[in-house]
């Protein structure tokens, strides 16, 4: 029998295959554009980059591996007499992308098992933090304590070829994977309960051991953590958690550190705090409405009012899905299963039926829907695990089968160093600068050198992001020479003419444009074409066109028409 190990490596080149094609017949094909508002908006919906472990849409939820949420509740290995998808098995349907057997299963939990011990170290680490300081920080600072032990940093100091080391980072995701469960579980007693470990049981499998360690032995817990578990692995490679821990990665820093980084991206309340803030905002809404279960009009009115004061109803939205999250609808039906009547339950149910219509009505958020985190804490807190704040902190054991199985994979596929280019508001307002009937004069010789000297700022704009600036502006100097001469000649000509009365202050912002022009062009020649030269050209000649042309060359060319018409 090949091992876990073995399976994964033939992967590989198949799939190395499959990009190599690609890269080399179609490299050139354009798979997305960006606008400037995407820009503004995180770069929101922009396809840029690659993660095979799940894929999400917008109306139907994520899909891991190919498969919706339905079907792995159906299809993924379960423990005998349990109804939940085994977490080991979810791993390796992320990292291979084959659906496991009961063996495969048994393999993946033989890994974890090797690797568990969590060194010495590490909770002394923890116990040197206050208790009372967010579990979110501890458990990042518990995978940076054990920073120490990773392969991938050790092979790659030893020289490991790149393509190597896709082995050690192996090594540390399946570490990390390991030891995560006692981690979590000593922040929950360290922080909440008597601070006391309790041992692993080399019979429970990977939530159940969770659940175990942290304080918590009945079957059901056991079964909430295996769907919580599940159901927050992953959500594609664009969000925070997973981009911010590839993005590390990316940089060959090693899987803890990557991690760790991610975790960080994780505490956000926009992401997996979230889950904690519902169960805060509901327990607010109570203290605020007092005696009892709040009615449907009294939510209502909550809602409104959070809004109305400029906050958000955390749970709600998503900058991907316009649907409900599935993940919420399966809470949701293993809530209606088994404890349908639970107060808390009632209130989250109640917030399904109002808080969309109203959000619908506000008229701001593009997803109306409850995500994830709208429900899962209700779920938690209805087995007694009751502590908010240690919420995200099991999202992040989660969500790190996901993510630890696409850093695998980049290091697999020698990912390259993440770099996208920004720009400044500045240069977006140089691309918007446009040739159009607004800016005309009116005069055609000199709306033509006008024309003339928005296409050079194209080119120039153009020139500087593919590293050929110097020859465009010497072009763009050329012709800047030549419209200092004979434009602003011209013009002054025609104001003489007509006895155009502004005309010595429009000579004098002509002198100032000619100076300004000089005093670049001897940059230029002082220095070479610089990234600030080019940017103080561009401004100069977005200054020149929403100032000097649009009103001041207008009003001249008003006046001319008048002029002409009277003589
Ligand atoms: N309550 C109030 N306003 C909301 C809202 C909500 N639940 N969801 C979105 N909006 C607002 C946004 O704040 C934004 O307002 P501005 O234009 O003033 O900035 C506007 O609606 C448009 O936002 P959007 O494009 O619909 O959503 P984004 O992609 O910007 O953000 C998300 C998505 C999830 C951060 C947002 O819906 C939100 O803040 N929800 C509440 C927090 C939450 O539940 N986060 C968990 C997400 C899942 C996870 O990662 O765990």
């Amino acid at each position: 029998m090949p091992t876990f190990k073995e399976k994964l490596t033939r992967l590989v080149d198949p799939m190395k295959n499959r990009i190599n094609h690609l890269l080399t017949n179609y490299g050139d094909v354009k798979v997305a554009d960006v606008t400037i508002s995407q820009i503004y908006s995180g770069t929101r919906g922009v396809k840029s980059m690659i993660c095979e472990t799940s894929m999400l849409d917008p109306n139907e939820g994520i899909r891991y591996r190919g498969y919706s949420l339905p079907e792995l509740i159906e299809l993924l290995p379960k423990i005998d007499g349990g109804n939940q998808p085994l977490p080991e098995g979810l791993f390796y349907l992320l990292i291979t992308g084959n659906m496991p057997a009961a063996e495969d299963v048994q393999d993946i939990r033989q890994e974890f098992s090797q690797r568990s011990e969590v060194p010495e170290y590490v909770f002394t680490a923890l116990d040197a933090l206050p208790k009372d300081i967010s579990p979110m920080t501890q458990l990042s600072a518990a995978l940076l304590a054990l920073q120490g032990t990773s392969d991938f940093s050790k092979k790659f100091r030893e020289g490991l070829p790149r393509k190597e080391l896709w082995e050690p980072a192996l090594e540390d995701a399946l570490s990390i994977l390991a030891k995560l469960p006692a981690i979590a579980a000593y922040i929950y007693r360290r922080t909440y309960k008597d601070g006391k470990r309790i041992q692993a049981d080399p019979n429970l499998d990977w939530a159940g051991n969770l659940a175990h360690m942290m304080g918590y032995d009945e079957k059901e817990i056991r079964e909430v953590l295996r769907l919580f578990l599940f159901l927050h692995a992953d959500h594609e490679g664009g969000n925070v958690s997973a981009h911010t821990t590839q993005l590390v990665g990316s940089t060959l820093s090693d899987p803890f550190y990557s991690l760790s980084a991610g975790i960080n991206g994780l505490a956000g309340p926009l992401h997996g705090m979230a889950n904690q803030q519902v169960l805060q905002w509901i327990d607010n809404m109570k203290k605020d409405i007092g005696n009892g279960e709040p009615t449907k009009e009294e939510i209502e009115k909550y809602v409104w009012e959070t809004l109305n004061s400029g906050r958000l109803v955390p749970g709600f939205g998503h900058a991907v899905l316009r649907k409900t999250d599935p993940r919420y609808t399966a809470l949701r039906e293993f809530a209606l299963e088994h404890f349908p009547e639970d107060e808390l339950f009632k209130i989250v149910a109640t917030l399904y039926e109002v808080v969309p219509d109203i959000l619908r009505i506000h008229g701001k958020a593009k997803n109306p829907w409850p995500n994830v985190d709208a429900i899962s804490g209700s779920i938690l807190y209805h087995y007694g695990i009751r502590e908010f704040d240690f919420y995200t902190v099991l999202f992040g054991v989660s969500r790190s089968l996901g993510v630890l199985s696409w850093y695998v994979w980049a290091r697999l596929l020698g990912g390259s160093l993440e770099r996208p280019k920004s720009v400044t508001t500045e240069y977006l307002e140089s691309l918007v600068l446009r040739w159009d009937d607004s800016l005309s004069v009116g005069i055609f010789e000199i709306d033509n050198d006008h024309k003339a000297m928005v296409d050079q700022l194209h080119n120039l704009i153009e020139s500087y992001h593919t590293g050929k600036a110097d020859h465009h502006i010497i072009e763009l100097f050329a012709f800047l020479e030549k419209y200092v001469d004979k434009h602003l000649a011209l013009e002054e000509h025609y104001m003489e003419k007509y006895s155009y009365p502004d005309l010595e202050e429009h000579k004098k912002q002509h002198a100032e444009f000619k100076d300004h022009c000089c005093a670049l062009r001897d940059e230029f020649q002082e220095k070479g074409g610089t990234t600030r030269l080019v940017i103080l050209i561009k401004q100069m000649l977005v200054d020149h066109f929403t100032t000097h042309v649009s009103t001041v060359d207008k009003k001249m060319a008003e006046f001319f028409k008048t002029a002409q018409h009277i003589a």
